[in-house]
Formats: C-alpha cells, sequence, structure tokens
C-alpha cells in the first residue's frame, strides 16, 4: 500500500532501531513530525537549539556504538547543527543528521533559507544524500546507516526535500544492511605480535577509539594487557576504557599532557596502537610517537585501513577488529622479560601518586574536592559527562575510573556537549547516575537544554565551575601575552537561581568544606540539578595557578 513518504522515513527508522530522535521543528519538514506524531516505537525530544539535538544524537551514539538521530530545519537550524556533525567527524561517532530542504523545483534558486548541503558538509560529513524520490527513502535510509558506522564511524547528512516528504511510494521498508567489520586477526598475525611483544623490554599499549569502549572491547584490553603484561595509556578522553587504579595503567594522553609524561612515553621500546587513528590531540601533536618515522617499532592496529599510515609509518599494519586482536592476544599469553616489571612500575607510580587528592594549601576552592566527594558516592556504572574545559581536568587527574564506569567528552574539544550529552545519557539510561562537569562559559552555551532535562524528567547532575573566566583560553592568554587579559572575562547569572528558574534544583559551594555535604544532596535529589560551585580563577587548572603562569 502506497505510504507518504514521511512516513515511510519513520517507519524505515523504527526498523533500523531508532527508538528516540532529538529535534529542533522546522517548516521544512513538518510531515516527519506528523508522521512521529503516531509512532509508537520513536520518541520525539524536542530540544532548545539545533546545536543541542545534534549534540543529543552524538552522546546517545557515544553510549550505544548506533548512529544517533537528529533533525533539523534548513539554512538556520542545518548551520546551527554543524557542530554536532564537526564533533561527529572529530570524535568518530555515527550521527544521521537529517535536514530539511526546499520544494525540489526551488532547488538552486537560491530560495528562502537554501543551502547546498552537498558544498557545506563536504569538509565534515562522510556523505550527503539528497533524496529527490519518495520511492528511494528506504534505500538511502539504509545506506546512510550503514556509512555511519563503517569503517570509521562519522556523520551523515540526509537531505529532505520538503515536498518529497508529501509524496507516496509503495516502496517496502529495507531492513538494516549488514555492516562490514574488521575481521579477526590471523593466528600468524597473533603470533607475530606476541614474539614482538615478548621481545620488548619496555612495549606501550596505546588504546582508543569507539569500539574498544564497549563491554567487550575493556574486557579484551584488561585480559590481553594481563596476559602479555603489557602497560596501557588510554587515549584522549577514553580514559575510561581500563580501571585507573591497575597496575598496568599507565594513564591518560590528555590534553597537552606533562613534558616529563611525554619522553617516559617515548622511552618504550615498542609501542602497539591499537584502535587508535593517533590524532593530534592523542599523540601530543605527532610527537608520540614522532611522525612520520616513530623511534621505536610501531605496530598499528585498525579496521579501517584509511586510519593507517597516515601520519606514521608502521612497523606492522595491521587491519583488523581490534577488540578481536586483543581477544586473540588475551588466548595466547607471552613471556615478559624481568626488567618488564620496572618499566611497567616506572610508567604506572607517576599516574597513581597524581591520582591522590588533598586539599590545596591556600585553601582555595576548585574542582577537586567535588572529584573527592564523588569518587565514593559514584555508582560503580556511573556515566560521567564533561565539556571542554579545564574544570574536566580534575576529573581526568583525580577520579579513578573502574573500567566499567562511563566517559563521555569531546574528542574534537567542542564546548557545548556537556547539557546536550547528559541529557541523551539520562533519557538512554534512567536507572544510572549521570554526572556532569561544566565550566560558566559552556553553560550559557548549551546549558539551556537544562529545559529539555526537566521537559523529559532526565536526572541530570551538573557542577558547574564558576570562575567567572573562560578560563582555559586564559591560561592560553597568561602564557602567551603575560597579565594582557582580554575578551576572557565572564559576569555569569547566579547559576543555583537560573536552574530553579527551570524548574530544576539549584545548589552552591562556595567552600571545599561544603563540598561532601552538598555533593551528597545533589546526588539523592530525584531529579535535574545544577550545583554553582564558585571556583577560585587563580587554580586556573589542576596543575598551575595563574600567579605561577605569571611567574
Ligand atoms: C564551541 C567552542 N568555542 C570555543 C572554544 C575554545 N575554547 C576552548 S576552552 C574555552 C574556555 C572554556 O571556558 P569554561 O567553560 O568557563 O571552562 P574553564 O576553561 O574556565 O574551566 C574556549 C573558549 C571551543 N573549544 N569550543
Amino acid at each position: 500500500m502506497p505510504r507518504r513518504a514521511a512516513d515511510l522515513l519513520v517507519d524505515c527508522l523504527a526498523a533500523h532501531g531508532v527508538e528516540r530522535v532529538f529535534c529542533v521543528p522546522g517548516e521544512s519538514y513538518l510531515a516527519v513530525l506528523d508522521a512521529l506524531h503516531d509512532s509508537n516505537a520513536i520518541q520525539t525530544i524536542v530540544c532548545r537549539h539545533e546545536s543541542g539535538a545534534g549534540f543529543m544524537a552524538v552522546g546517545d551514539a557515544k553510549l550505544t556504538g548506533r548512529p544517533g538521530v537528529a533533525f533539523v530545519s534548513r539554512g538556520p537550524g542545518a548551520t546551527n547543527a554543524a557542530i554536532a556533525v564537526h564533533v561527529a567527524e572529530q570524535d568518530a561517532v555515527p550521527l544521521i543528521l537529517f535536514v530539511g530542504q526546499v520544494p525540489r523545483a526551488e532547488i538552486g534558486r537560491r530560495s528562502f533559507q537554501e543551502v547546498d548541503y552537498a558544498k557545506t558538509f563536504a569538509d565534515m560529513a562522510k556523505a550527503v544524500h539528497l533524496i529527490h524520490n519518495a520511492a528511494r527513502v528506504p534505500e538511502i535510509v539504509a545506506r546512510a546507516f550503514v556509512e555511519a558506522q563503517a569503517p570509521t564511524p562519522g556523520p551523515v547528512v540526509v537531505v529532505l526535500p520538503e515536498d518529497m516528504l508529501e509524496d507516496s511510494s509503495d516502496a517496502p521498508v529495507i531492513e538494516p544492511l549488514a555492516v562490514p567489520r574488521g575481521s579477526s586477526p590471523s593466528a600468524e598475525d597473533v603470533d607475530k605480535i606476541t614474539a614482538l611483544v615478548a621481545k620488548s623490554e619496555r612495549p606501550l599499549l596505546m588504546a582508543g577509539g569507539i569500539g574498544l569502549g564497549t563491554p567487550r572491547g575493556r574486557k579484551a584490553l584488561l585480559a590481553a594487557s594481563e596476559a602479555h603484561r603489557l602497560p596501557v595509556a588510554l587515549t584522549f578522553k577514553r580514559q575510561d576504557y581500563f580501571p585507573n587504579t591497575h597496575p598496568h595503567y599507565a594513564g591518560h594522553l590528555g590534553f597537552k599532557i606533562a613534558k616529563a609524561a611525554v619522553q617516559r612515553y617515548l622511552e618504550a621500546d615498542l609501542i602497539l596502537a591499537l584502535g587508535t587513528r593517533l590524532t593530534e590531540a592523542t599523540t601530543q601533536g605527532y610527537t608520540l610517537p614522532a611522525s612520520p618515522v616513530p623511534r621505536q617499532p610501531l605496530i598499528h592496529i585498525h579496521d579501517d585501513p584509511r586510519q593507517i599510515g597516515r601520519n606514521y609509518t608502521a612497523t606492522m599494519a595491521l587491519v583488523a577488529d581490534p577488540v578481536a586482536v586483543l581477544e586473540a592476544l588475551a588466548r595466547s599469553p607471552g613471556e615478559a622479560s624481568a626488567r618488564r616489571a620496572q618499566w611497567i612500575k616506572k610508567l604506572n607510580e607517576p599516574v597513581a601518586k597524581a591520582l591522590a587528592w588533598a586539599p590545596p594549601a591556600d585553601g582555595l576552592l576548585d574542582m577537586g574536592p567535588i572529584v573527592a566527594a564523588l569518587i565514593t558516592r559514584a555508582t560503580k556504572d556511573a556515566i560521567l559527562v564533561t565539556d571542554a574545559g579545564n574544570f574536566s581536568g580534575w576529573l581526568h587527574r583525580h577520579f579513578p575510573f573502574n573500567g566499567e564506569q562511563v566517559l563521555i567528552g569531546c574528542v574534537g574539544g567542542a564546548m557545548g556537549i556537556g547539557m546536550p550529552a547528559a541529557v541523551a545519557a539520562a533519557l538512554r539510561f534512567p536507572g544510572r547516575q549521570v554526572i556532569h562537569f561544566l565550566g560558566d562559559g559552556g553553560a550559557l552555551m548549551t546549558g539551556s537544554e537544562l529545559a529539555t532535562a526537566v521537559q523529559y524528567g532526565a536526572n541530570v547532575k551538573t557542577f558547574i565551575s564558576n570562575n567567572g573566566t573562560y578560563g582555559t583560553i586564559r591560561m592560553h592568554q597568561e602564557l602567551a601575552y603575560k597579565g594582557r587579559v582580554h575578551g576572557t572575562e565572564l559576569r555569569n547569572p547566579d547559576f543555583a537561581k537560573w536552574a530553579e528558574s527551570f524548574g530544576a534544583r539549584g545548589l552552591t559551594i562556595a567552600s571545599i568544606e561544603e563540598a561532601p555535604r552538598v555533593v551528597e544532596q545533589a546526588l539523592a535529589h530525584g531529579g535535574p540539578v545544577v550545583v554553582d560551585v564558585k571556583t577560585a580563577l587563580e587554580h586556573i587548572t589542576p596543575f598551575a595557578t595563574v600567579a605561577a603562569l605569571r611567574g
């Protein structure tokens, strides 16, 4: 029986297991909203800004590994959502962004709010598809789902001319296509890796990529590390993949880590880069290992051949499923030289030492006591979300991820992801704690999605580091142009009152002493909470004060 294209589209999404879409409405795709009106399978989450809708879809995809889906209107909506497309590309997250378009007969006339999406998203999206013909909806949706997921996940934009959505077609729904996955390694490859690792005195496993974050991936990572006595350094924002208190934990390859730490890692006589694209942030600007020719043998394993050999000359380049490789390694334990124990200790000791938190001597408030209070109060499967900014540094430094807890941050460093991703997490896992760290800068970028949290009962606990500054940039300013502070100061609202005005609970922490009690109170509350943490600008990072930067 012929169906309206908009209904066909919604049926196709349901067939692909989509349970929730995030949107800001627009007249350009009214027919889809009408089709969603009758859908029992798909919940529509209406957001306050298209970046919020896009970031929610990204956050959801980070948790499920399946494409997140957002709908936005043409020109203004699509350009507002562009940040999510950029982040999905940077973070390798499967995203499908559906965008309204002017009627087919008007395309190319520079009509009202018309954008040529193929041109606009050419540098960000894996593909941009314009659906001219209602009969092709099932085929293009099925293809978009595969493209978004493999080989490296990323964003796909699907463009929906408004009049096409009203056409009818009797085309059947196409069930999800098989997603090509990296193959298992051959026995020879596993033997070769095992031999190289056994011969090495100072191996380093750099582990990352979205695939390793699944429960299966984490289990395999731990098992392989133990079977081969491999120290594990986690790539940028993947700090949750391996228990941070394990003796094999070698640290998080965060944004511009200390030179001494980089030097320690560079002493490795073998680097096993697994699942990671070896991006700029993780490799500390392509120095860890050295690009293009590392000083030590490099084994690079990825399921996408395009990610190998881009910036690095690998001694062994293996296109395979990284999790399958870890599982195979775990099944064939290797020898390790007696010297290995010293190396593991050398990498682990400074990390373990830095993990402990102690109240600062000057008594000033930073995010440290909040993290300290959370260590014993976060549940074992808590989801921790961070926006981009220096405030997240205290969580990275002092929170010992247990290997099961999940961290959602932005590999691409975009501010604004925090609140939307936290809302998406709380909607996806209503029974789990969702704890969210945000800066006062990011808070007023997409913090208005707190309204979405209240509207849909997303139980998010947000801690805002309120230091009156775009602190990260102020830090760089202090380093580059000492004392010449310009364009980085902020005058903020009272965030507790702001939260209350949304219908959320608003709390304040103004001293180290009150942190445990207020953290407890926030976690115990049965709905969204915002805690205004009056942090001292002087503590601009967990590693330096403003005075020290100036000195
Ligand atoms: C969307 C976006 N705009 C600008 C930046 C550049 N930027 C990086 S961190 C930062 C400041 C963050 O300030 P805040 O949220 O207050 O956190 P803080 O660094 O003070 O802890 C800025 C402006 C960015 N990464 N993303």
